[in-house]
């Protein structure tokens, strides 16, 4: 099995921490251990540590899984190492991750996460908890009637990251000391100051307007903008970290495509040397992010939803089909571009380089988890540039059969007849609509727009966008689905 001690037996071209691992001291926390964050801060501290030699070693991460305690238990057994595969198109470079000092489960009493982000040695916390896990309206303030924040109220031991930032910064607050800095690495528009907002609603309904006052005055958020492409890990990506590792067993290898990219706002507090792996440190995050969230999140949606219905269920297949490639492609330049601060060649770069990394055949990238808390994702992915789009007379045509495609998935899977799981907040509701008004398409877009935790306010013209939404939906029902894609590039 992977750990400290195997790792003198690993062949020599595999990558390993270029320090000490069981000497690491825990200074950042970091909320939600999924494999993004494995593949991505743990992969920038790992290099800032090494560049910073003895001492880095108080950069290790005490790393929290929100959900999978059988993840925490199986890194403990793993002296909290993986290794990570770097998928390029044609070949795999193996590291061995060890920036981790720590595993914890954010469930567990023990782990105790509110005590832990009032450490005094505890000088960042990071999250990686996806959009879902900020519990917000469409208009980005937190959702007071969320059961799970709801929960976390009443109850003494928060789980949600919402709670647990609070009542850790309670604590900062009661014992002195300066809080440490709050890092967001969602894929949430202005995700830093959406944050601050949301854990200050969070304290005002629990009572604690002081606590929220507080935190306005002296806790930093900053605003960031993360990409890398990282996929569910499968099992034949255990099999082929097993052979890379010379026969040692990892069970938890995370599979990451080449590119990564950090970019963060003002930053004030001590930090690690995230540089060493190329972070880059600038006072506008927001250029970044809405190119970032527009143009890649929102065209992985519209890849994922559609592609799933065309029979092309990884982003890579989806994305190397003609005429849906061309789709996406022509989705992010003349839409997905709304509001994005990039000269036009930036546009056209910057897009052909996503359509490049979509299609790398050595990532399997499911529409079914891209699919995933669409409701949570369409207000910035989707709807901020529609609206602009709408508003300047554009066409919205990849926005609409994005959206019509997405009814389509819970049309189907109301009547049993979507082959894969779909997992939303909001999946309750809108199957209930979809059964409700069977085989009705426009009042089935009627009352999925109408739905104002989603959309928000109605979007301008409405009624012209319901009729197109149905007209899109009753097409990808009753023909078949490549037949309308290849008539909508025609
Ligand atoms: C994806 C993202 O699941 C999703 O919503 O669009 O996880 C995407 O792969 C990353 O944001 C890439 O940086």
């Amino acid at each position: 099995m992977l750990d400290r001690a195997s790792l003198t037996r690993l062949p020599a071209n595999i990558h390993l921490p270029r320090f000490d691992t069981a000497r690491l001291r825990p200074g950042i926390l970091h909320l939600g251990c999924g494999n993004f964050h494995r593949a991505h801060q743990v992969v920038a501290t790992q290099a800032a540590i090494a560049a910073e030699g003895e001492d880095g070693l108080r950069w290790g991460i005490a790393s929290a899984t929100m959900r999978r305690p059988e993840l925490s238990h199986q890194l403990a057994r793993q002296d909290n190492l993986y290794s990570l595969l770097t998928r390029e198109p044609h070949g795999t470079v193996v590291s061995v991750m060890g920036a981790i000092a720590e595993a914890l489960f954010a469930g567990d009493e023990r782990a105790d996460l509110p005590s832990r982000l009032a450490d005094p040695e505890t000088r960042i916390v990071t999250l990686t908890v996806t959009a879902s896990g900020y519990y917000l309206t469409a208009d980005g303030r937190l959702n007071a009637d969320a059961g799970d924040i709801r929960a976390d109220l009443r109850r003494g031991t928060p789980r949600t990251a919402l709670g647990i930032l609070a009542a850790g910064l309670g604590r900062v607050r009661a014992q002195g000391g300066a809080p440490p800095v709050i890092l967001s690495c969602d894929n949430v528009a202005h995700n830093g100051g959406t944050l601050a907002q949301a854990v200050m609603d969070f304290a005002s309904m629990g009572g604690d307007e002081r606590l929220a006052g507080w935190i306005a005055e002296n806790v930093r958020f900053p605003d960031t903008m993360v990409d890398r492409i990282v996929p569910a890990t499968t099992p034949q990506d255990i099999e082929d970290a097993r052979h890379a590792l010379g026969g040692v067993e990892d069970a938890i290898p995370v599979p990451a495509e080449p590119w990564f990219q950090w970019v963060i706002g003002e930053f004030d507090g001590p930090r690690p040397r995230w540089e060493a792996h190329g972070a880059q440190f600038t006072n506008d995050v927001a250029t970044f992010e809405r190119a970032k969230l527009q143009m890649l999140n929102g065209a992985h949606m519209l890849l994922a939803y559609i592609g799933a219905l065309a029979g092309l269920p990884t982003i890579a297949e989806a994305a190397t089909d003609p005429a849906l490639g061309r789709i996406a492609a022509r989705f992010m330049r003349e839409e997905q571009n709304a509001g994005v601060a990039f000269a036009p060649d930036d546009i056209t770069r910057y897009a052909d380089a996503l359509m490049e990394r979509f299609r790398n055949p050595a990532i399997v990238h499911q529409a079914e988890r891209i699919g995933r808390n669409g409701s949570a994702k369409m207000a910035a992915r989707v709807l901020a540039p529609m609206r602009a789009n709408i508003e300047a007379g554009r066409p919205t045509t990849g926005a609409t059969l994005l959206i019509a495609g997405w009814i389509r998935w819970f049309a189907l899977h109301e009547q049993d007849a979507l082959d894969l799981a779909v997992a939303d907040p909001h999946a309750g509701t809108l199957r209930r609509i979809c059964a409700e008004a069977r085989h009705d398409h426009r009042a089935q877009a009627e009352a999925f727009l109408a739905m104002e935790d989603v959309f928000g306010s109605p979007l301008p013209h409405h009624e012209r966008q319901v009729a197109a939404i149905a007209g899109m939906l009753r097409r990808l029902t009753d023909e078949s689905v490549p037949d309308v894609l290849r008539d909508i590039v025609r």
